[in-house]
């Protein structure tokens, strides 16, 4: 007997615990830009898992990759060697100039060893006294869900009720250099930034924000941490959102789409020396730098490059900006973002875009509400101009 999306739910609500509050959507198949529910109805996926499936669903040569793995190793964990942890390595250095890499699972752990290393470099090299050391982070951040992430989250939802928290962190308003100059103290050993706030909102720095932050950073000696998870791997149309600002951070964390939405791989790429105070005994992970999750993550970045993914966000990008900004509707407040990293605000008015999300799920879109008013825009960077059109005229219909 099939069980029904109905039945599913129900099971779902029984046994699992409730940290989600999903739209009421079973998905069971999915290709490209698109994705299927259990009774075959078709939807184009405007979420693309928070930017994990930048190259489609189930694209096909990760998929040859992640099989063809399978069957020969999938995991020796650090203790050995394996043959594909080295070339995920020099496919990473040549792909972003990285000088040393860590391996890690998740977008968390990579964060989670961010804020490991730049505390051990800032006693080790540095020189800040014993336990003294600051790490900055800004106001409306998302970078995870650990107990030491969560300690320096703004958003009560996130934190209440998890204390206590480890010491050690300053927040400061996102775009606010000023803010971040008072901040720095001699103990500062970091600044953790996501180039472009996703959870909260979407939301840009100003012009020349990152620019000024850089030199800072270099002047103060303090490491600049820059969180792409979510931005990197082509998503506002470069290969890195800090291209955009014409940076270069110290730490970048990639994570996400860089195994494709096929399975977790996240990475620390230093572009200088701070992984070095990294030795043997002193951080690891069971599953880190296996070589099933280091072969599919080598076929996901070939295939964002070779298949102009990245190209594609930008000018694909620039077409859907310029169909929502002539999207009318009194609803609309404000429409933000780069490449296909896109959201539409909508004024309180509207009674919030969760609703919106779910009629756009009766028109074959999936979308995702964010911080109650925005509805984030968000769809594999291979989409087409024809599947944008489709898009927005779901968009105009549920604004009507
Ligand atoms: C959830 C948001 C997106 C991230 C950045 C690190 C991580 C994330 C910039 C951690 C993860 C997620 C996780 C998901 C919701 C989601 C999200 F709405 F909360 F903000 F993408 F927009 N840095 N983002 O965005 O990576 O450990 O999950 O692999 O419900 O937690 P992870």
């Amino acid at each position: 007997m099939k069980l029904s999306a109905s039945d599913l739910s129900a099971i779902e609500a029984r046994l699992g615990a409730r940290n989600y509050k999903p739209l009421e959507v079973t998905l069971t198949r999915g290709e490209g830009v698109w994705v299927w529910d259990i009774e075959g109805k078709r939807y184009l996926d405007c979420l693309s898992a928070y930017s994990a499936l930048n190259q489609g669903h189930c694209h096909p040569k990760i998929l040859a990759a992640m099989t063809e793995q399978a069957q020969r190793l999938t995991l020796t964990s650090r203790a050995f060697r394996n043959d594909q942890l080295p070339l995920l390595y020099e496919d990473l250095a040549k792909l972003t100039g990285a000088r040393k890499i860590l391996p890690m699972n998740s977008g968390a752990e990579a964060v989670e060893s961010a804020l490991k290393v730049t505390r051990k470099w800032g006693y080790e090299v540095k020189g800040v006294a014993s336990n003294q050391a600051n790490i900055i982070t800004c106001s409306n951040n998302f970078h995870g869900r650990t107990l030491g992430i969560i300690g320096f989250s703004t958003d009560p939802l996130a934190h209440s009720h998890y204390g206590p928290f480890a010491p050690g962190f300053k927040t400061v308003p996102f775009g606010d250099f000023d803010a971040l100059a008072a901040a720095i103290d001699d103990n500062t050993v970091a600044f953790l930034v996501e180039p472009i706030q996703g959870e909260a909102g979407v939301l840009l720095p100003p012009a020349g924000y990152f620019q000024r932050v850089r030199e800072l950073c270099t002047k103060s000696n303090v490491v600049l941490v820059l969180d792409e998870i979510q931005t990197g791997l082509g998503r506002t149309g470069k290969l890195l959102a800090q291209e955009h600002e014409d940076i270069r951070s110290d730490l970048t964390l990639l994570g996400k789409a860089l195994a494709g939405g096929f399975y977790p791989v996240s990475a620390v790429l230093a572009n200088n020396d701070v992984l070095d105070v990294l030795q043997p005994g002193t951080h690891g992970s069971t599953f880190g730098g296996n070589p099933l999750g280091c072969a599919i993550a080598r076929a996901a970045l070939r295939v964002l490059v070779e298949e102009g993914m990245i190209e594609n966000a930008r000018v694909q990008g620039e077409y859907f900006m310029g169909k929502l900004r002539a999207l009318e509707s009194p609803l609309i407040r404000e429409v933000r973002g780069r490449g296909l990293m896109l959201a539409i605000e909508l004024h309180p008015e509207a009674g919030g875009a969760y609703k919106y999300c779910e009629r756009l799920r009766d028109q074959g879109v999936l979308a995702k509400d964010t911080h109650v008013d925005t509805l984030r825009l968000a769809p594999p960077l291979i989409i087409k101009r024809a599947e944008i059109d489709f898009i927005c005229e779901a968009l105009s219909k549920v604004f009507d």
